[in-house]
């Protein structure tokens, strides 16, 4: 198709992330179905789906699957097939051992292979390929995340008649850090094919909107960008979005701004109701043989949580004769993640290293001081260990939102329960009271543990409560819809008046 006669498709409103929010299962015949993976997103974006038919395009998550598009859940499912070469190379490469470090302060270091930067093209091409293809005739398209930045400038090109919304879960490093990438330039523009970017904090925003002065020279004023146009088509379809500039060159207006994230509070709530799931947490606590106090982290095992310094915060109190395994254990939930990515085996050997280390020199035949679960669990288990920890420990280094802290404080209707909670996470932006910490600073972090263990139930209460309000307000409806009403609004609106 040429971009001026471009063919329509059905859906008004489609959604494009890698991942589909659906897992392929074998049934006892062994036919191949799928399930609804459950998450934040879907529980946000099903309402919105269903009213406006929407559709979402995405990888099934097995290599070479072919599949036809099909409803599942009341949803229209529309797969990308990748390779097994395209997953090592643009998912496990450029997606998760280039832009996820980088993107994440170069906690680890990113590698920067030309092979991968190539299958990352190709694979955004397809998707933007995809959304192309199936949205209707003025339709909006929302894409999600740092595996697919450059989606949205390739599906502009070919359809100037689309709303093009783009958000990133994971932050957005300072020009320092993201000026390493050698494709910098590119990404920056393959976003600014957006209407709107969204970011989880305004920190974030700014670093794009620096990157963008810096590389490309464009003005921005307060969140609004402007983007020259270069297509004439771009013009006649995206009206509402362009201004005249200084010496009558037009510009499209691109919005950067924070749109925190949330999870689904009253889902978590509910299920913190369930007196299976209390009895769960009861049970849990027994199991521990009841110590005064229990702790917990759960993250996917990745080298961003920060779980090496919890260790050693956690360690060197059970050393200095602060912490007593009699009294105090630590649960901490790994679940898998990124196996075949060589910086994560590296990861999990480390972290197993420590905590047997620390086990082996502080439990008891009754205590065990770090109970460690390589696995991931059902929600409702979740939950449960959730109920049943007096202090929850969020010490990521660097992290777009964290949704963890968010479902903890959820969950936690008796208003009880400590939040120690990690600067560099984007949830201290609004969980103000949770006791924040610098994870870097291990002093730091140990005091704020001993606080958590030691603070008064009146503190506690007043804290939480306070946590709780943000989040049950705050919740992942009320993020997609601000995210899309600002989709919806032209950015003049936005923006200082020009003339025009
Ligand atoms: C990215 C960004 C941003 C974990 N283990 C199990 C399990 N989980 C669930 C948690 C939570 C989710 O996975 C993890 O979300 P986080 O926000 O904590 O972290 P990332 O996976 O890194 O997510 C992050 C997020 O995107 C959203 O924009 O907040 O900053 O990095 O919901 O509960 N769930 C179950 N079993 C497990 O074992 N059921």
């Amino acid at each position: 198709d040429s971009p001026s006669t471009p063919q329509f498709g059905e859906f008004p409103f489609v959604v494009v992330s890698n991942r589909l929010p659906v897992d392929r299962v074998i049934d006892a015949e062994g036919n191949s179905t799928f399930r609804t993976s459950p998450g934040g997103l879907v529980t946000a974006l099903e309402p919105v789906m269903r009213e406006a038919d929407g559709a979402w395009i995405g990888w099934t998550g097995t290599a070479d699957d072919e599949a036809e598009p099909f409803e599942n859940d009341g949803i229209h499912l529309i797969p990308v097939a990748l390779s097994d070469e395209e997953i090592e190379l643009y998912y496990e490469g450029f997606s998760n051992d280039t832009l996820w470090p980088l993107y994440h302060d170069v906690i680890a270091p990113p590698a920067y292979h030309r092979e991968w930067w190539e299958s990352y093209v190709i694979v955004n091409q397809r998707f933007a390929d995809r959304a192309a293809e199936v949205s209707a005739e003025g339709g909006t398209v929302w894409v999600q995340d740092y595996q697919l930045q450059l989606v949205p400038r390739m599906l502009r090109n070919q359809r100037p008649d689309l709303t093009i919304g783009f958000f990133n879960h994971i932050p957005f490093p300072a020009y320092g850090i993201y000026s390493q990438l050698p494709w910098r330039t590119q990404i920056i523009e393959g976003l600014l094919g957006a209407d709107v970017i969204g970011f989880q904090r305004t920190a974030d925003a700014g670093n794009f909107s620096r990157a963008v002065r810096r590389l490309l020279g464009y003005q921005s004023k307060g969140t609004v960008i402007d983007v020259p146009v270069e297509a004439e088509s771009e013009v006649a379809s995206a009206k509402h979005r362009i201004s005249t500039v200084r010496d009558d060159k037009l510009v499209r207006t691109v919005v950067a701004k924070a749109f925190p994230i949330s999870i689904d509070a009253a889902s978590y709530e509910d299920l913190a109701h369930r007196p299976d799931i209390q009895a769960r947490a009861v049970e849990i606590r027994n199991g521990l043989g009841n110590p005064d106090v229990v702790m917990l982290g759960v993250d996917r095992l990745d080298y961003t949580k920060g779980i090496g310094h919890r260790l050693k915060a956690f360690g060197e109190l059970l050393a200095d004769g602060d912490l007593d395994v009699e009294e105090v254990t630590l649960v901490q939930v790994a679940s898998p993640s990124r196996e075949r990515v060589r910086t994560y085996q590296k990861l999990r050997d480390e972290i197993e290293l420590t905590v047997g280390r620390i086990n082996g020199d502080y439990s008891t035949i009754s205590h065990t001081a770090i109970s460690y679960l390589h696995h991931g669990y059902p929600r409702e288990e979740m939950v449960a260990l959730y109920l049943a920890a007096d202090v929850m420990l969020v010490t990521a280094l660097r992290d777009g939102m964290n949704l963890v802290a968010k479902e903890y404080v959820a969950t936690r209707f008796d208003n009880d329960g400590v939040l120690v909670l990690s600067e560099f996470a984007g949830a201290s932006d609004e969980l103000r009271t949770a006791l924040r910490v610098n994870p870097h600073d291990i002093e730091g972090l140990k005091e704020a543990i001993l606080q958590a263990k030691q603070m008064p139930k009146s503190e506690r209460a007043r804290r939480m409560r306070a946590m709780r309000k943000r989040v049950q307000e705050n919740d992942v409806a009320r993020w997609s819809s601000s995210f899309l009403a600002a989709l919806a609004t032209p950015s003049h609106d936005l923006a200082l008046p020009k003339a025009n």
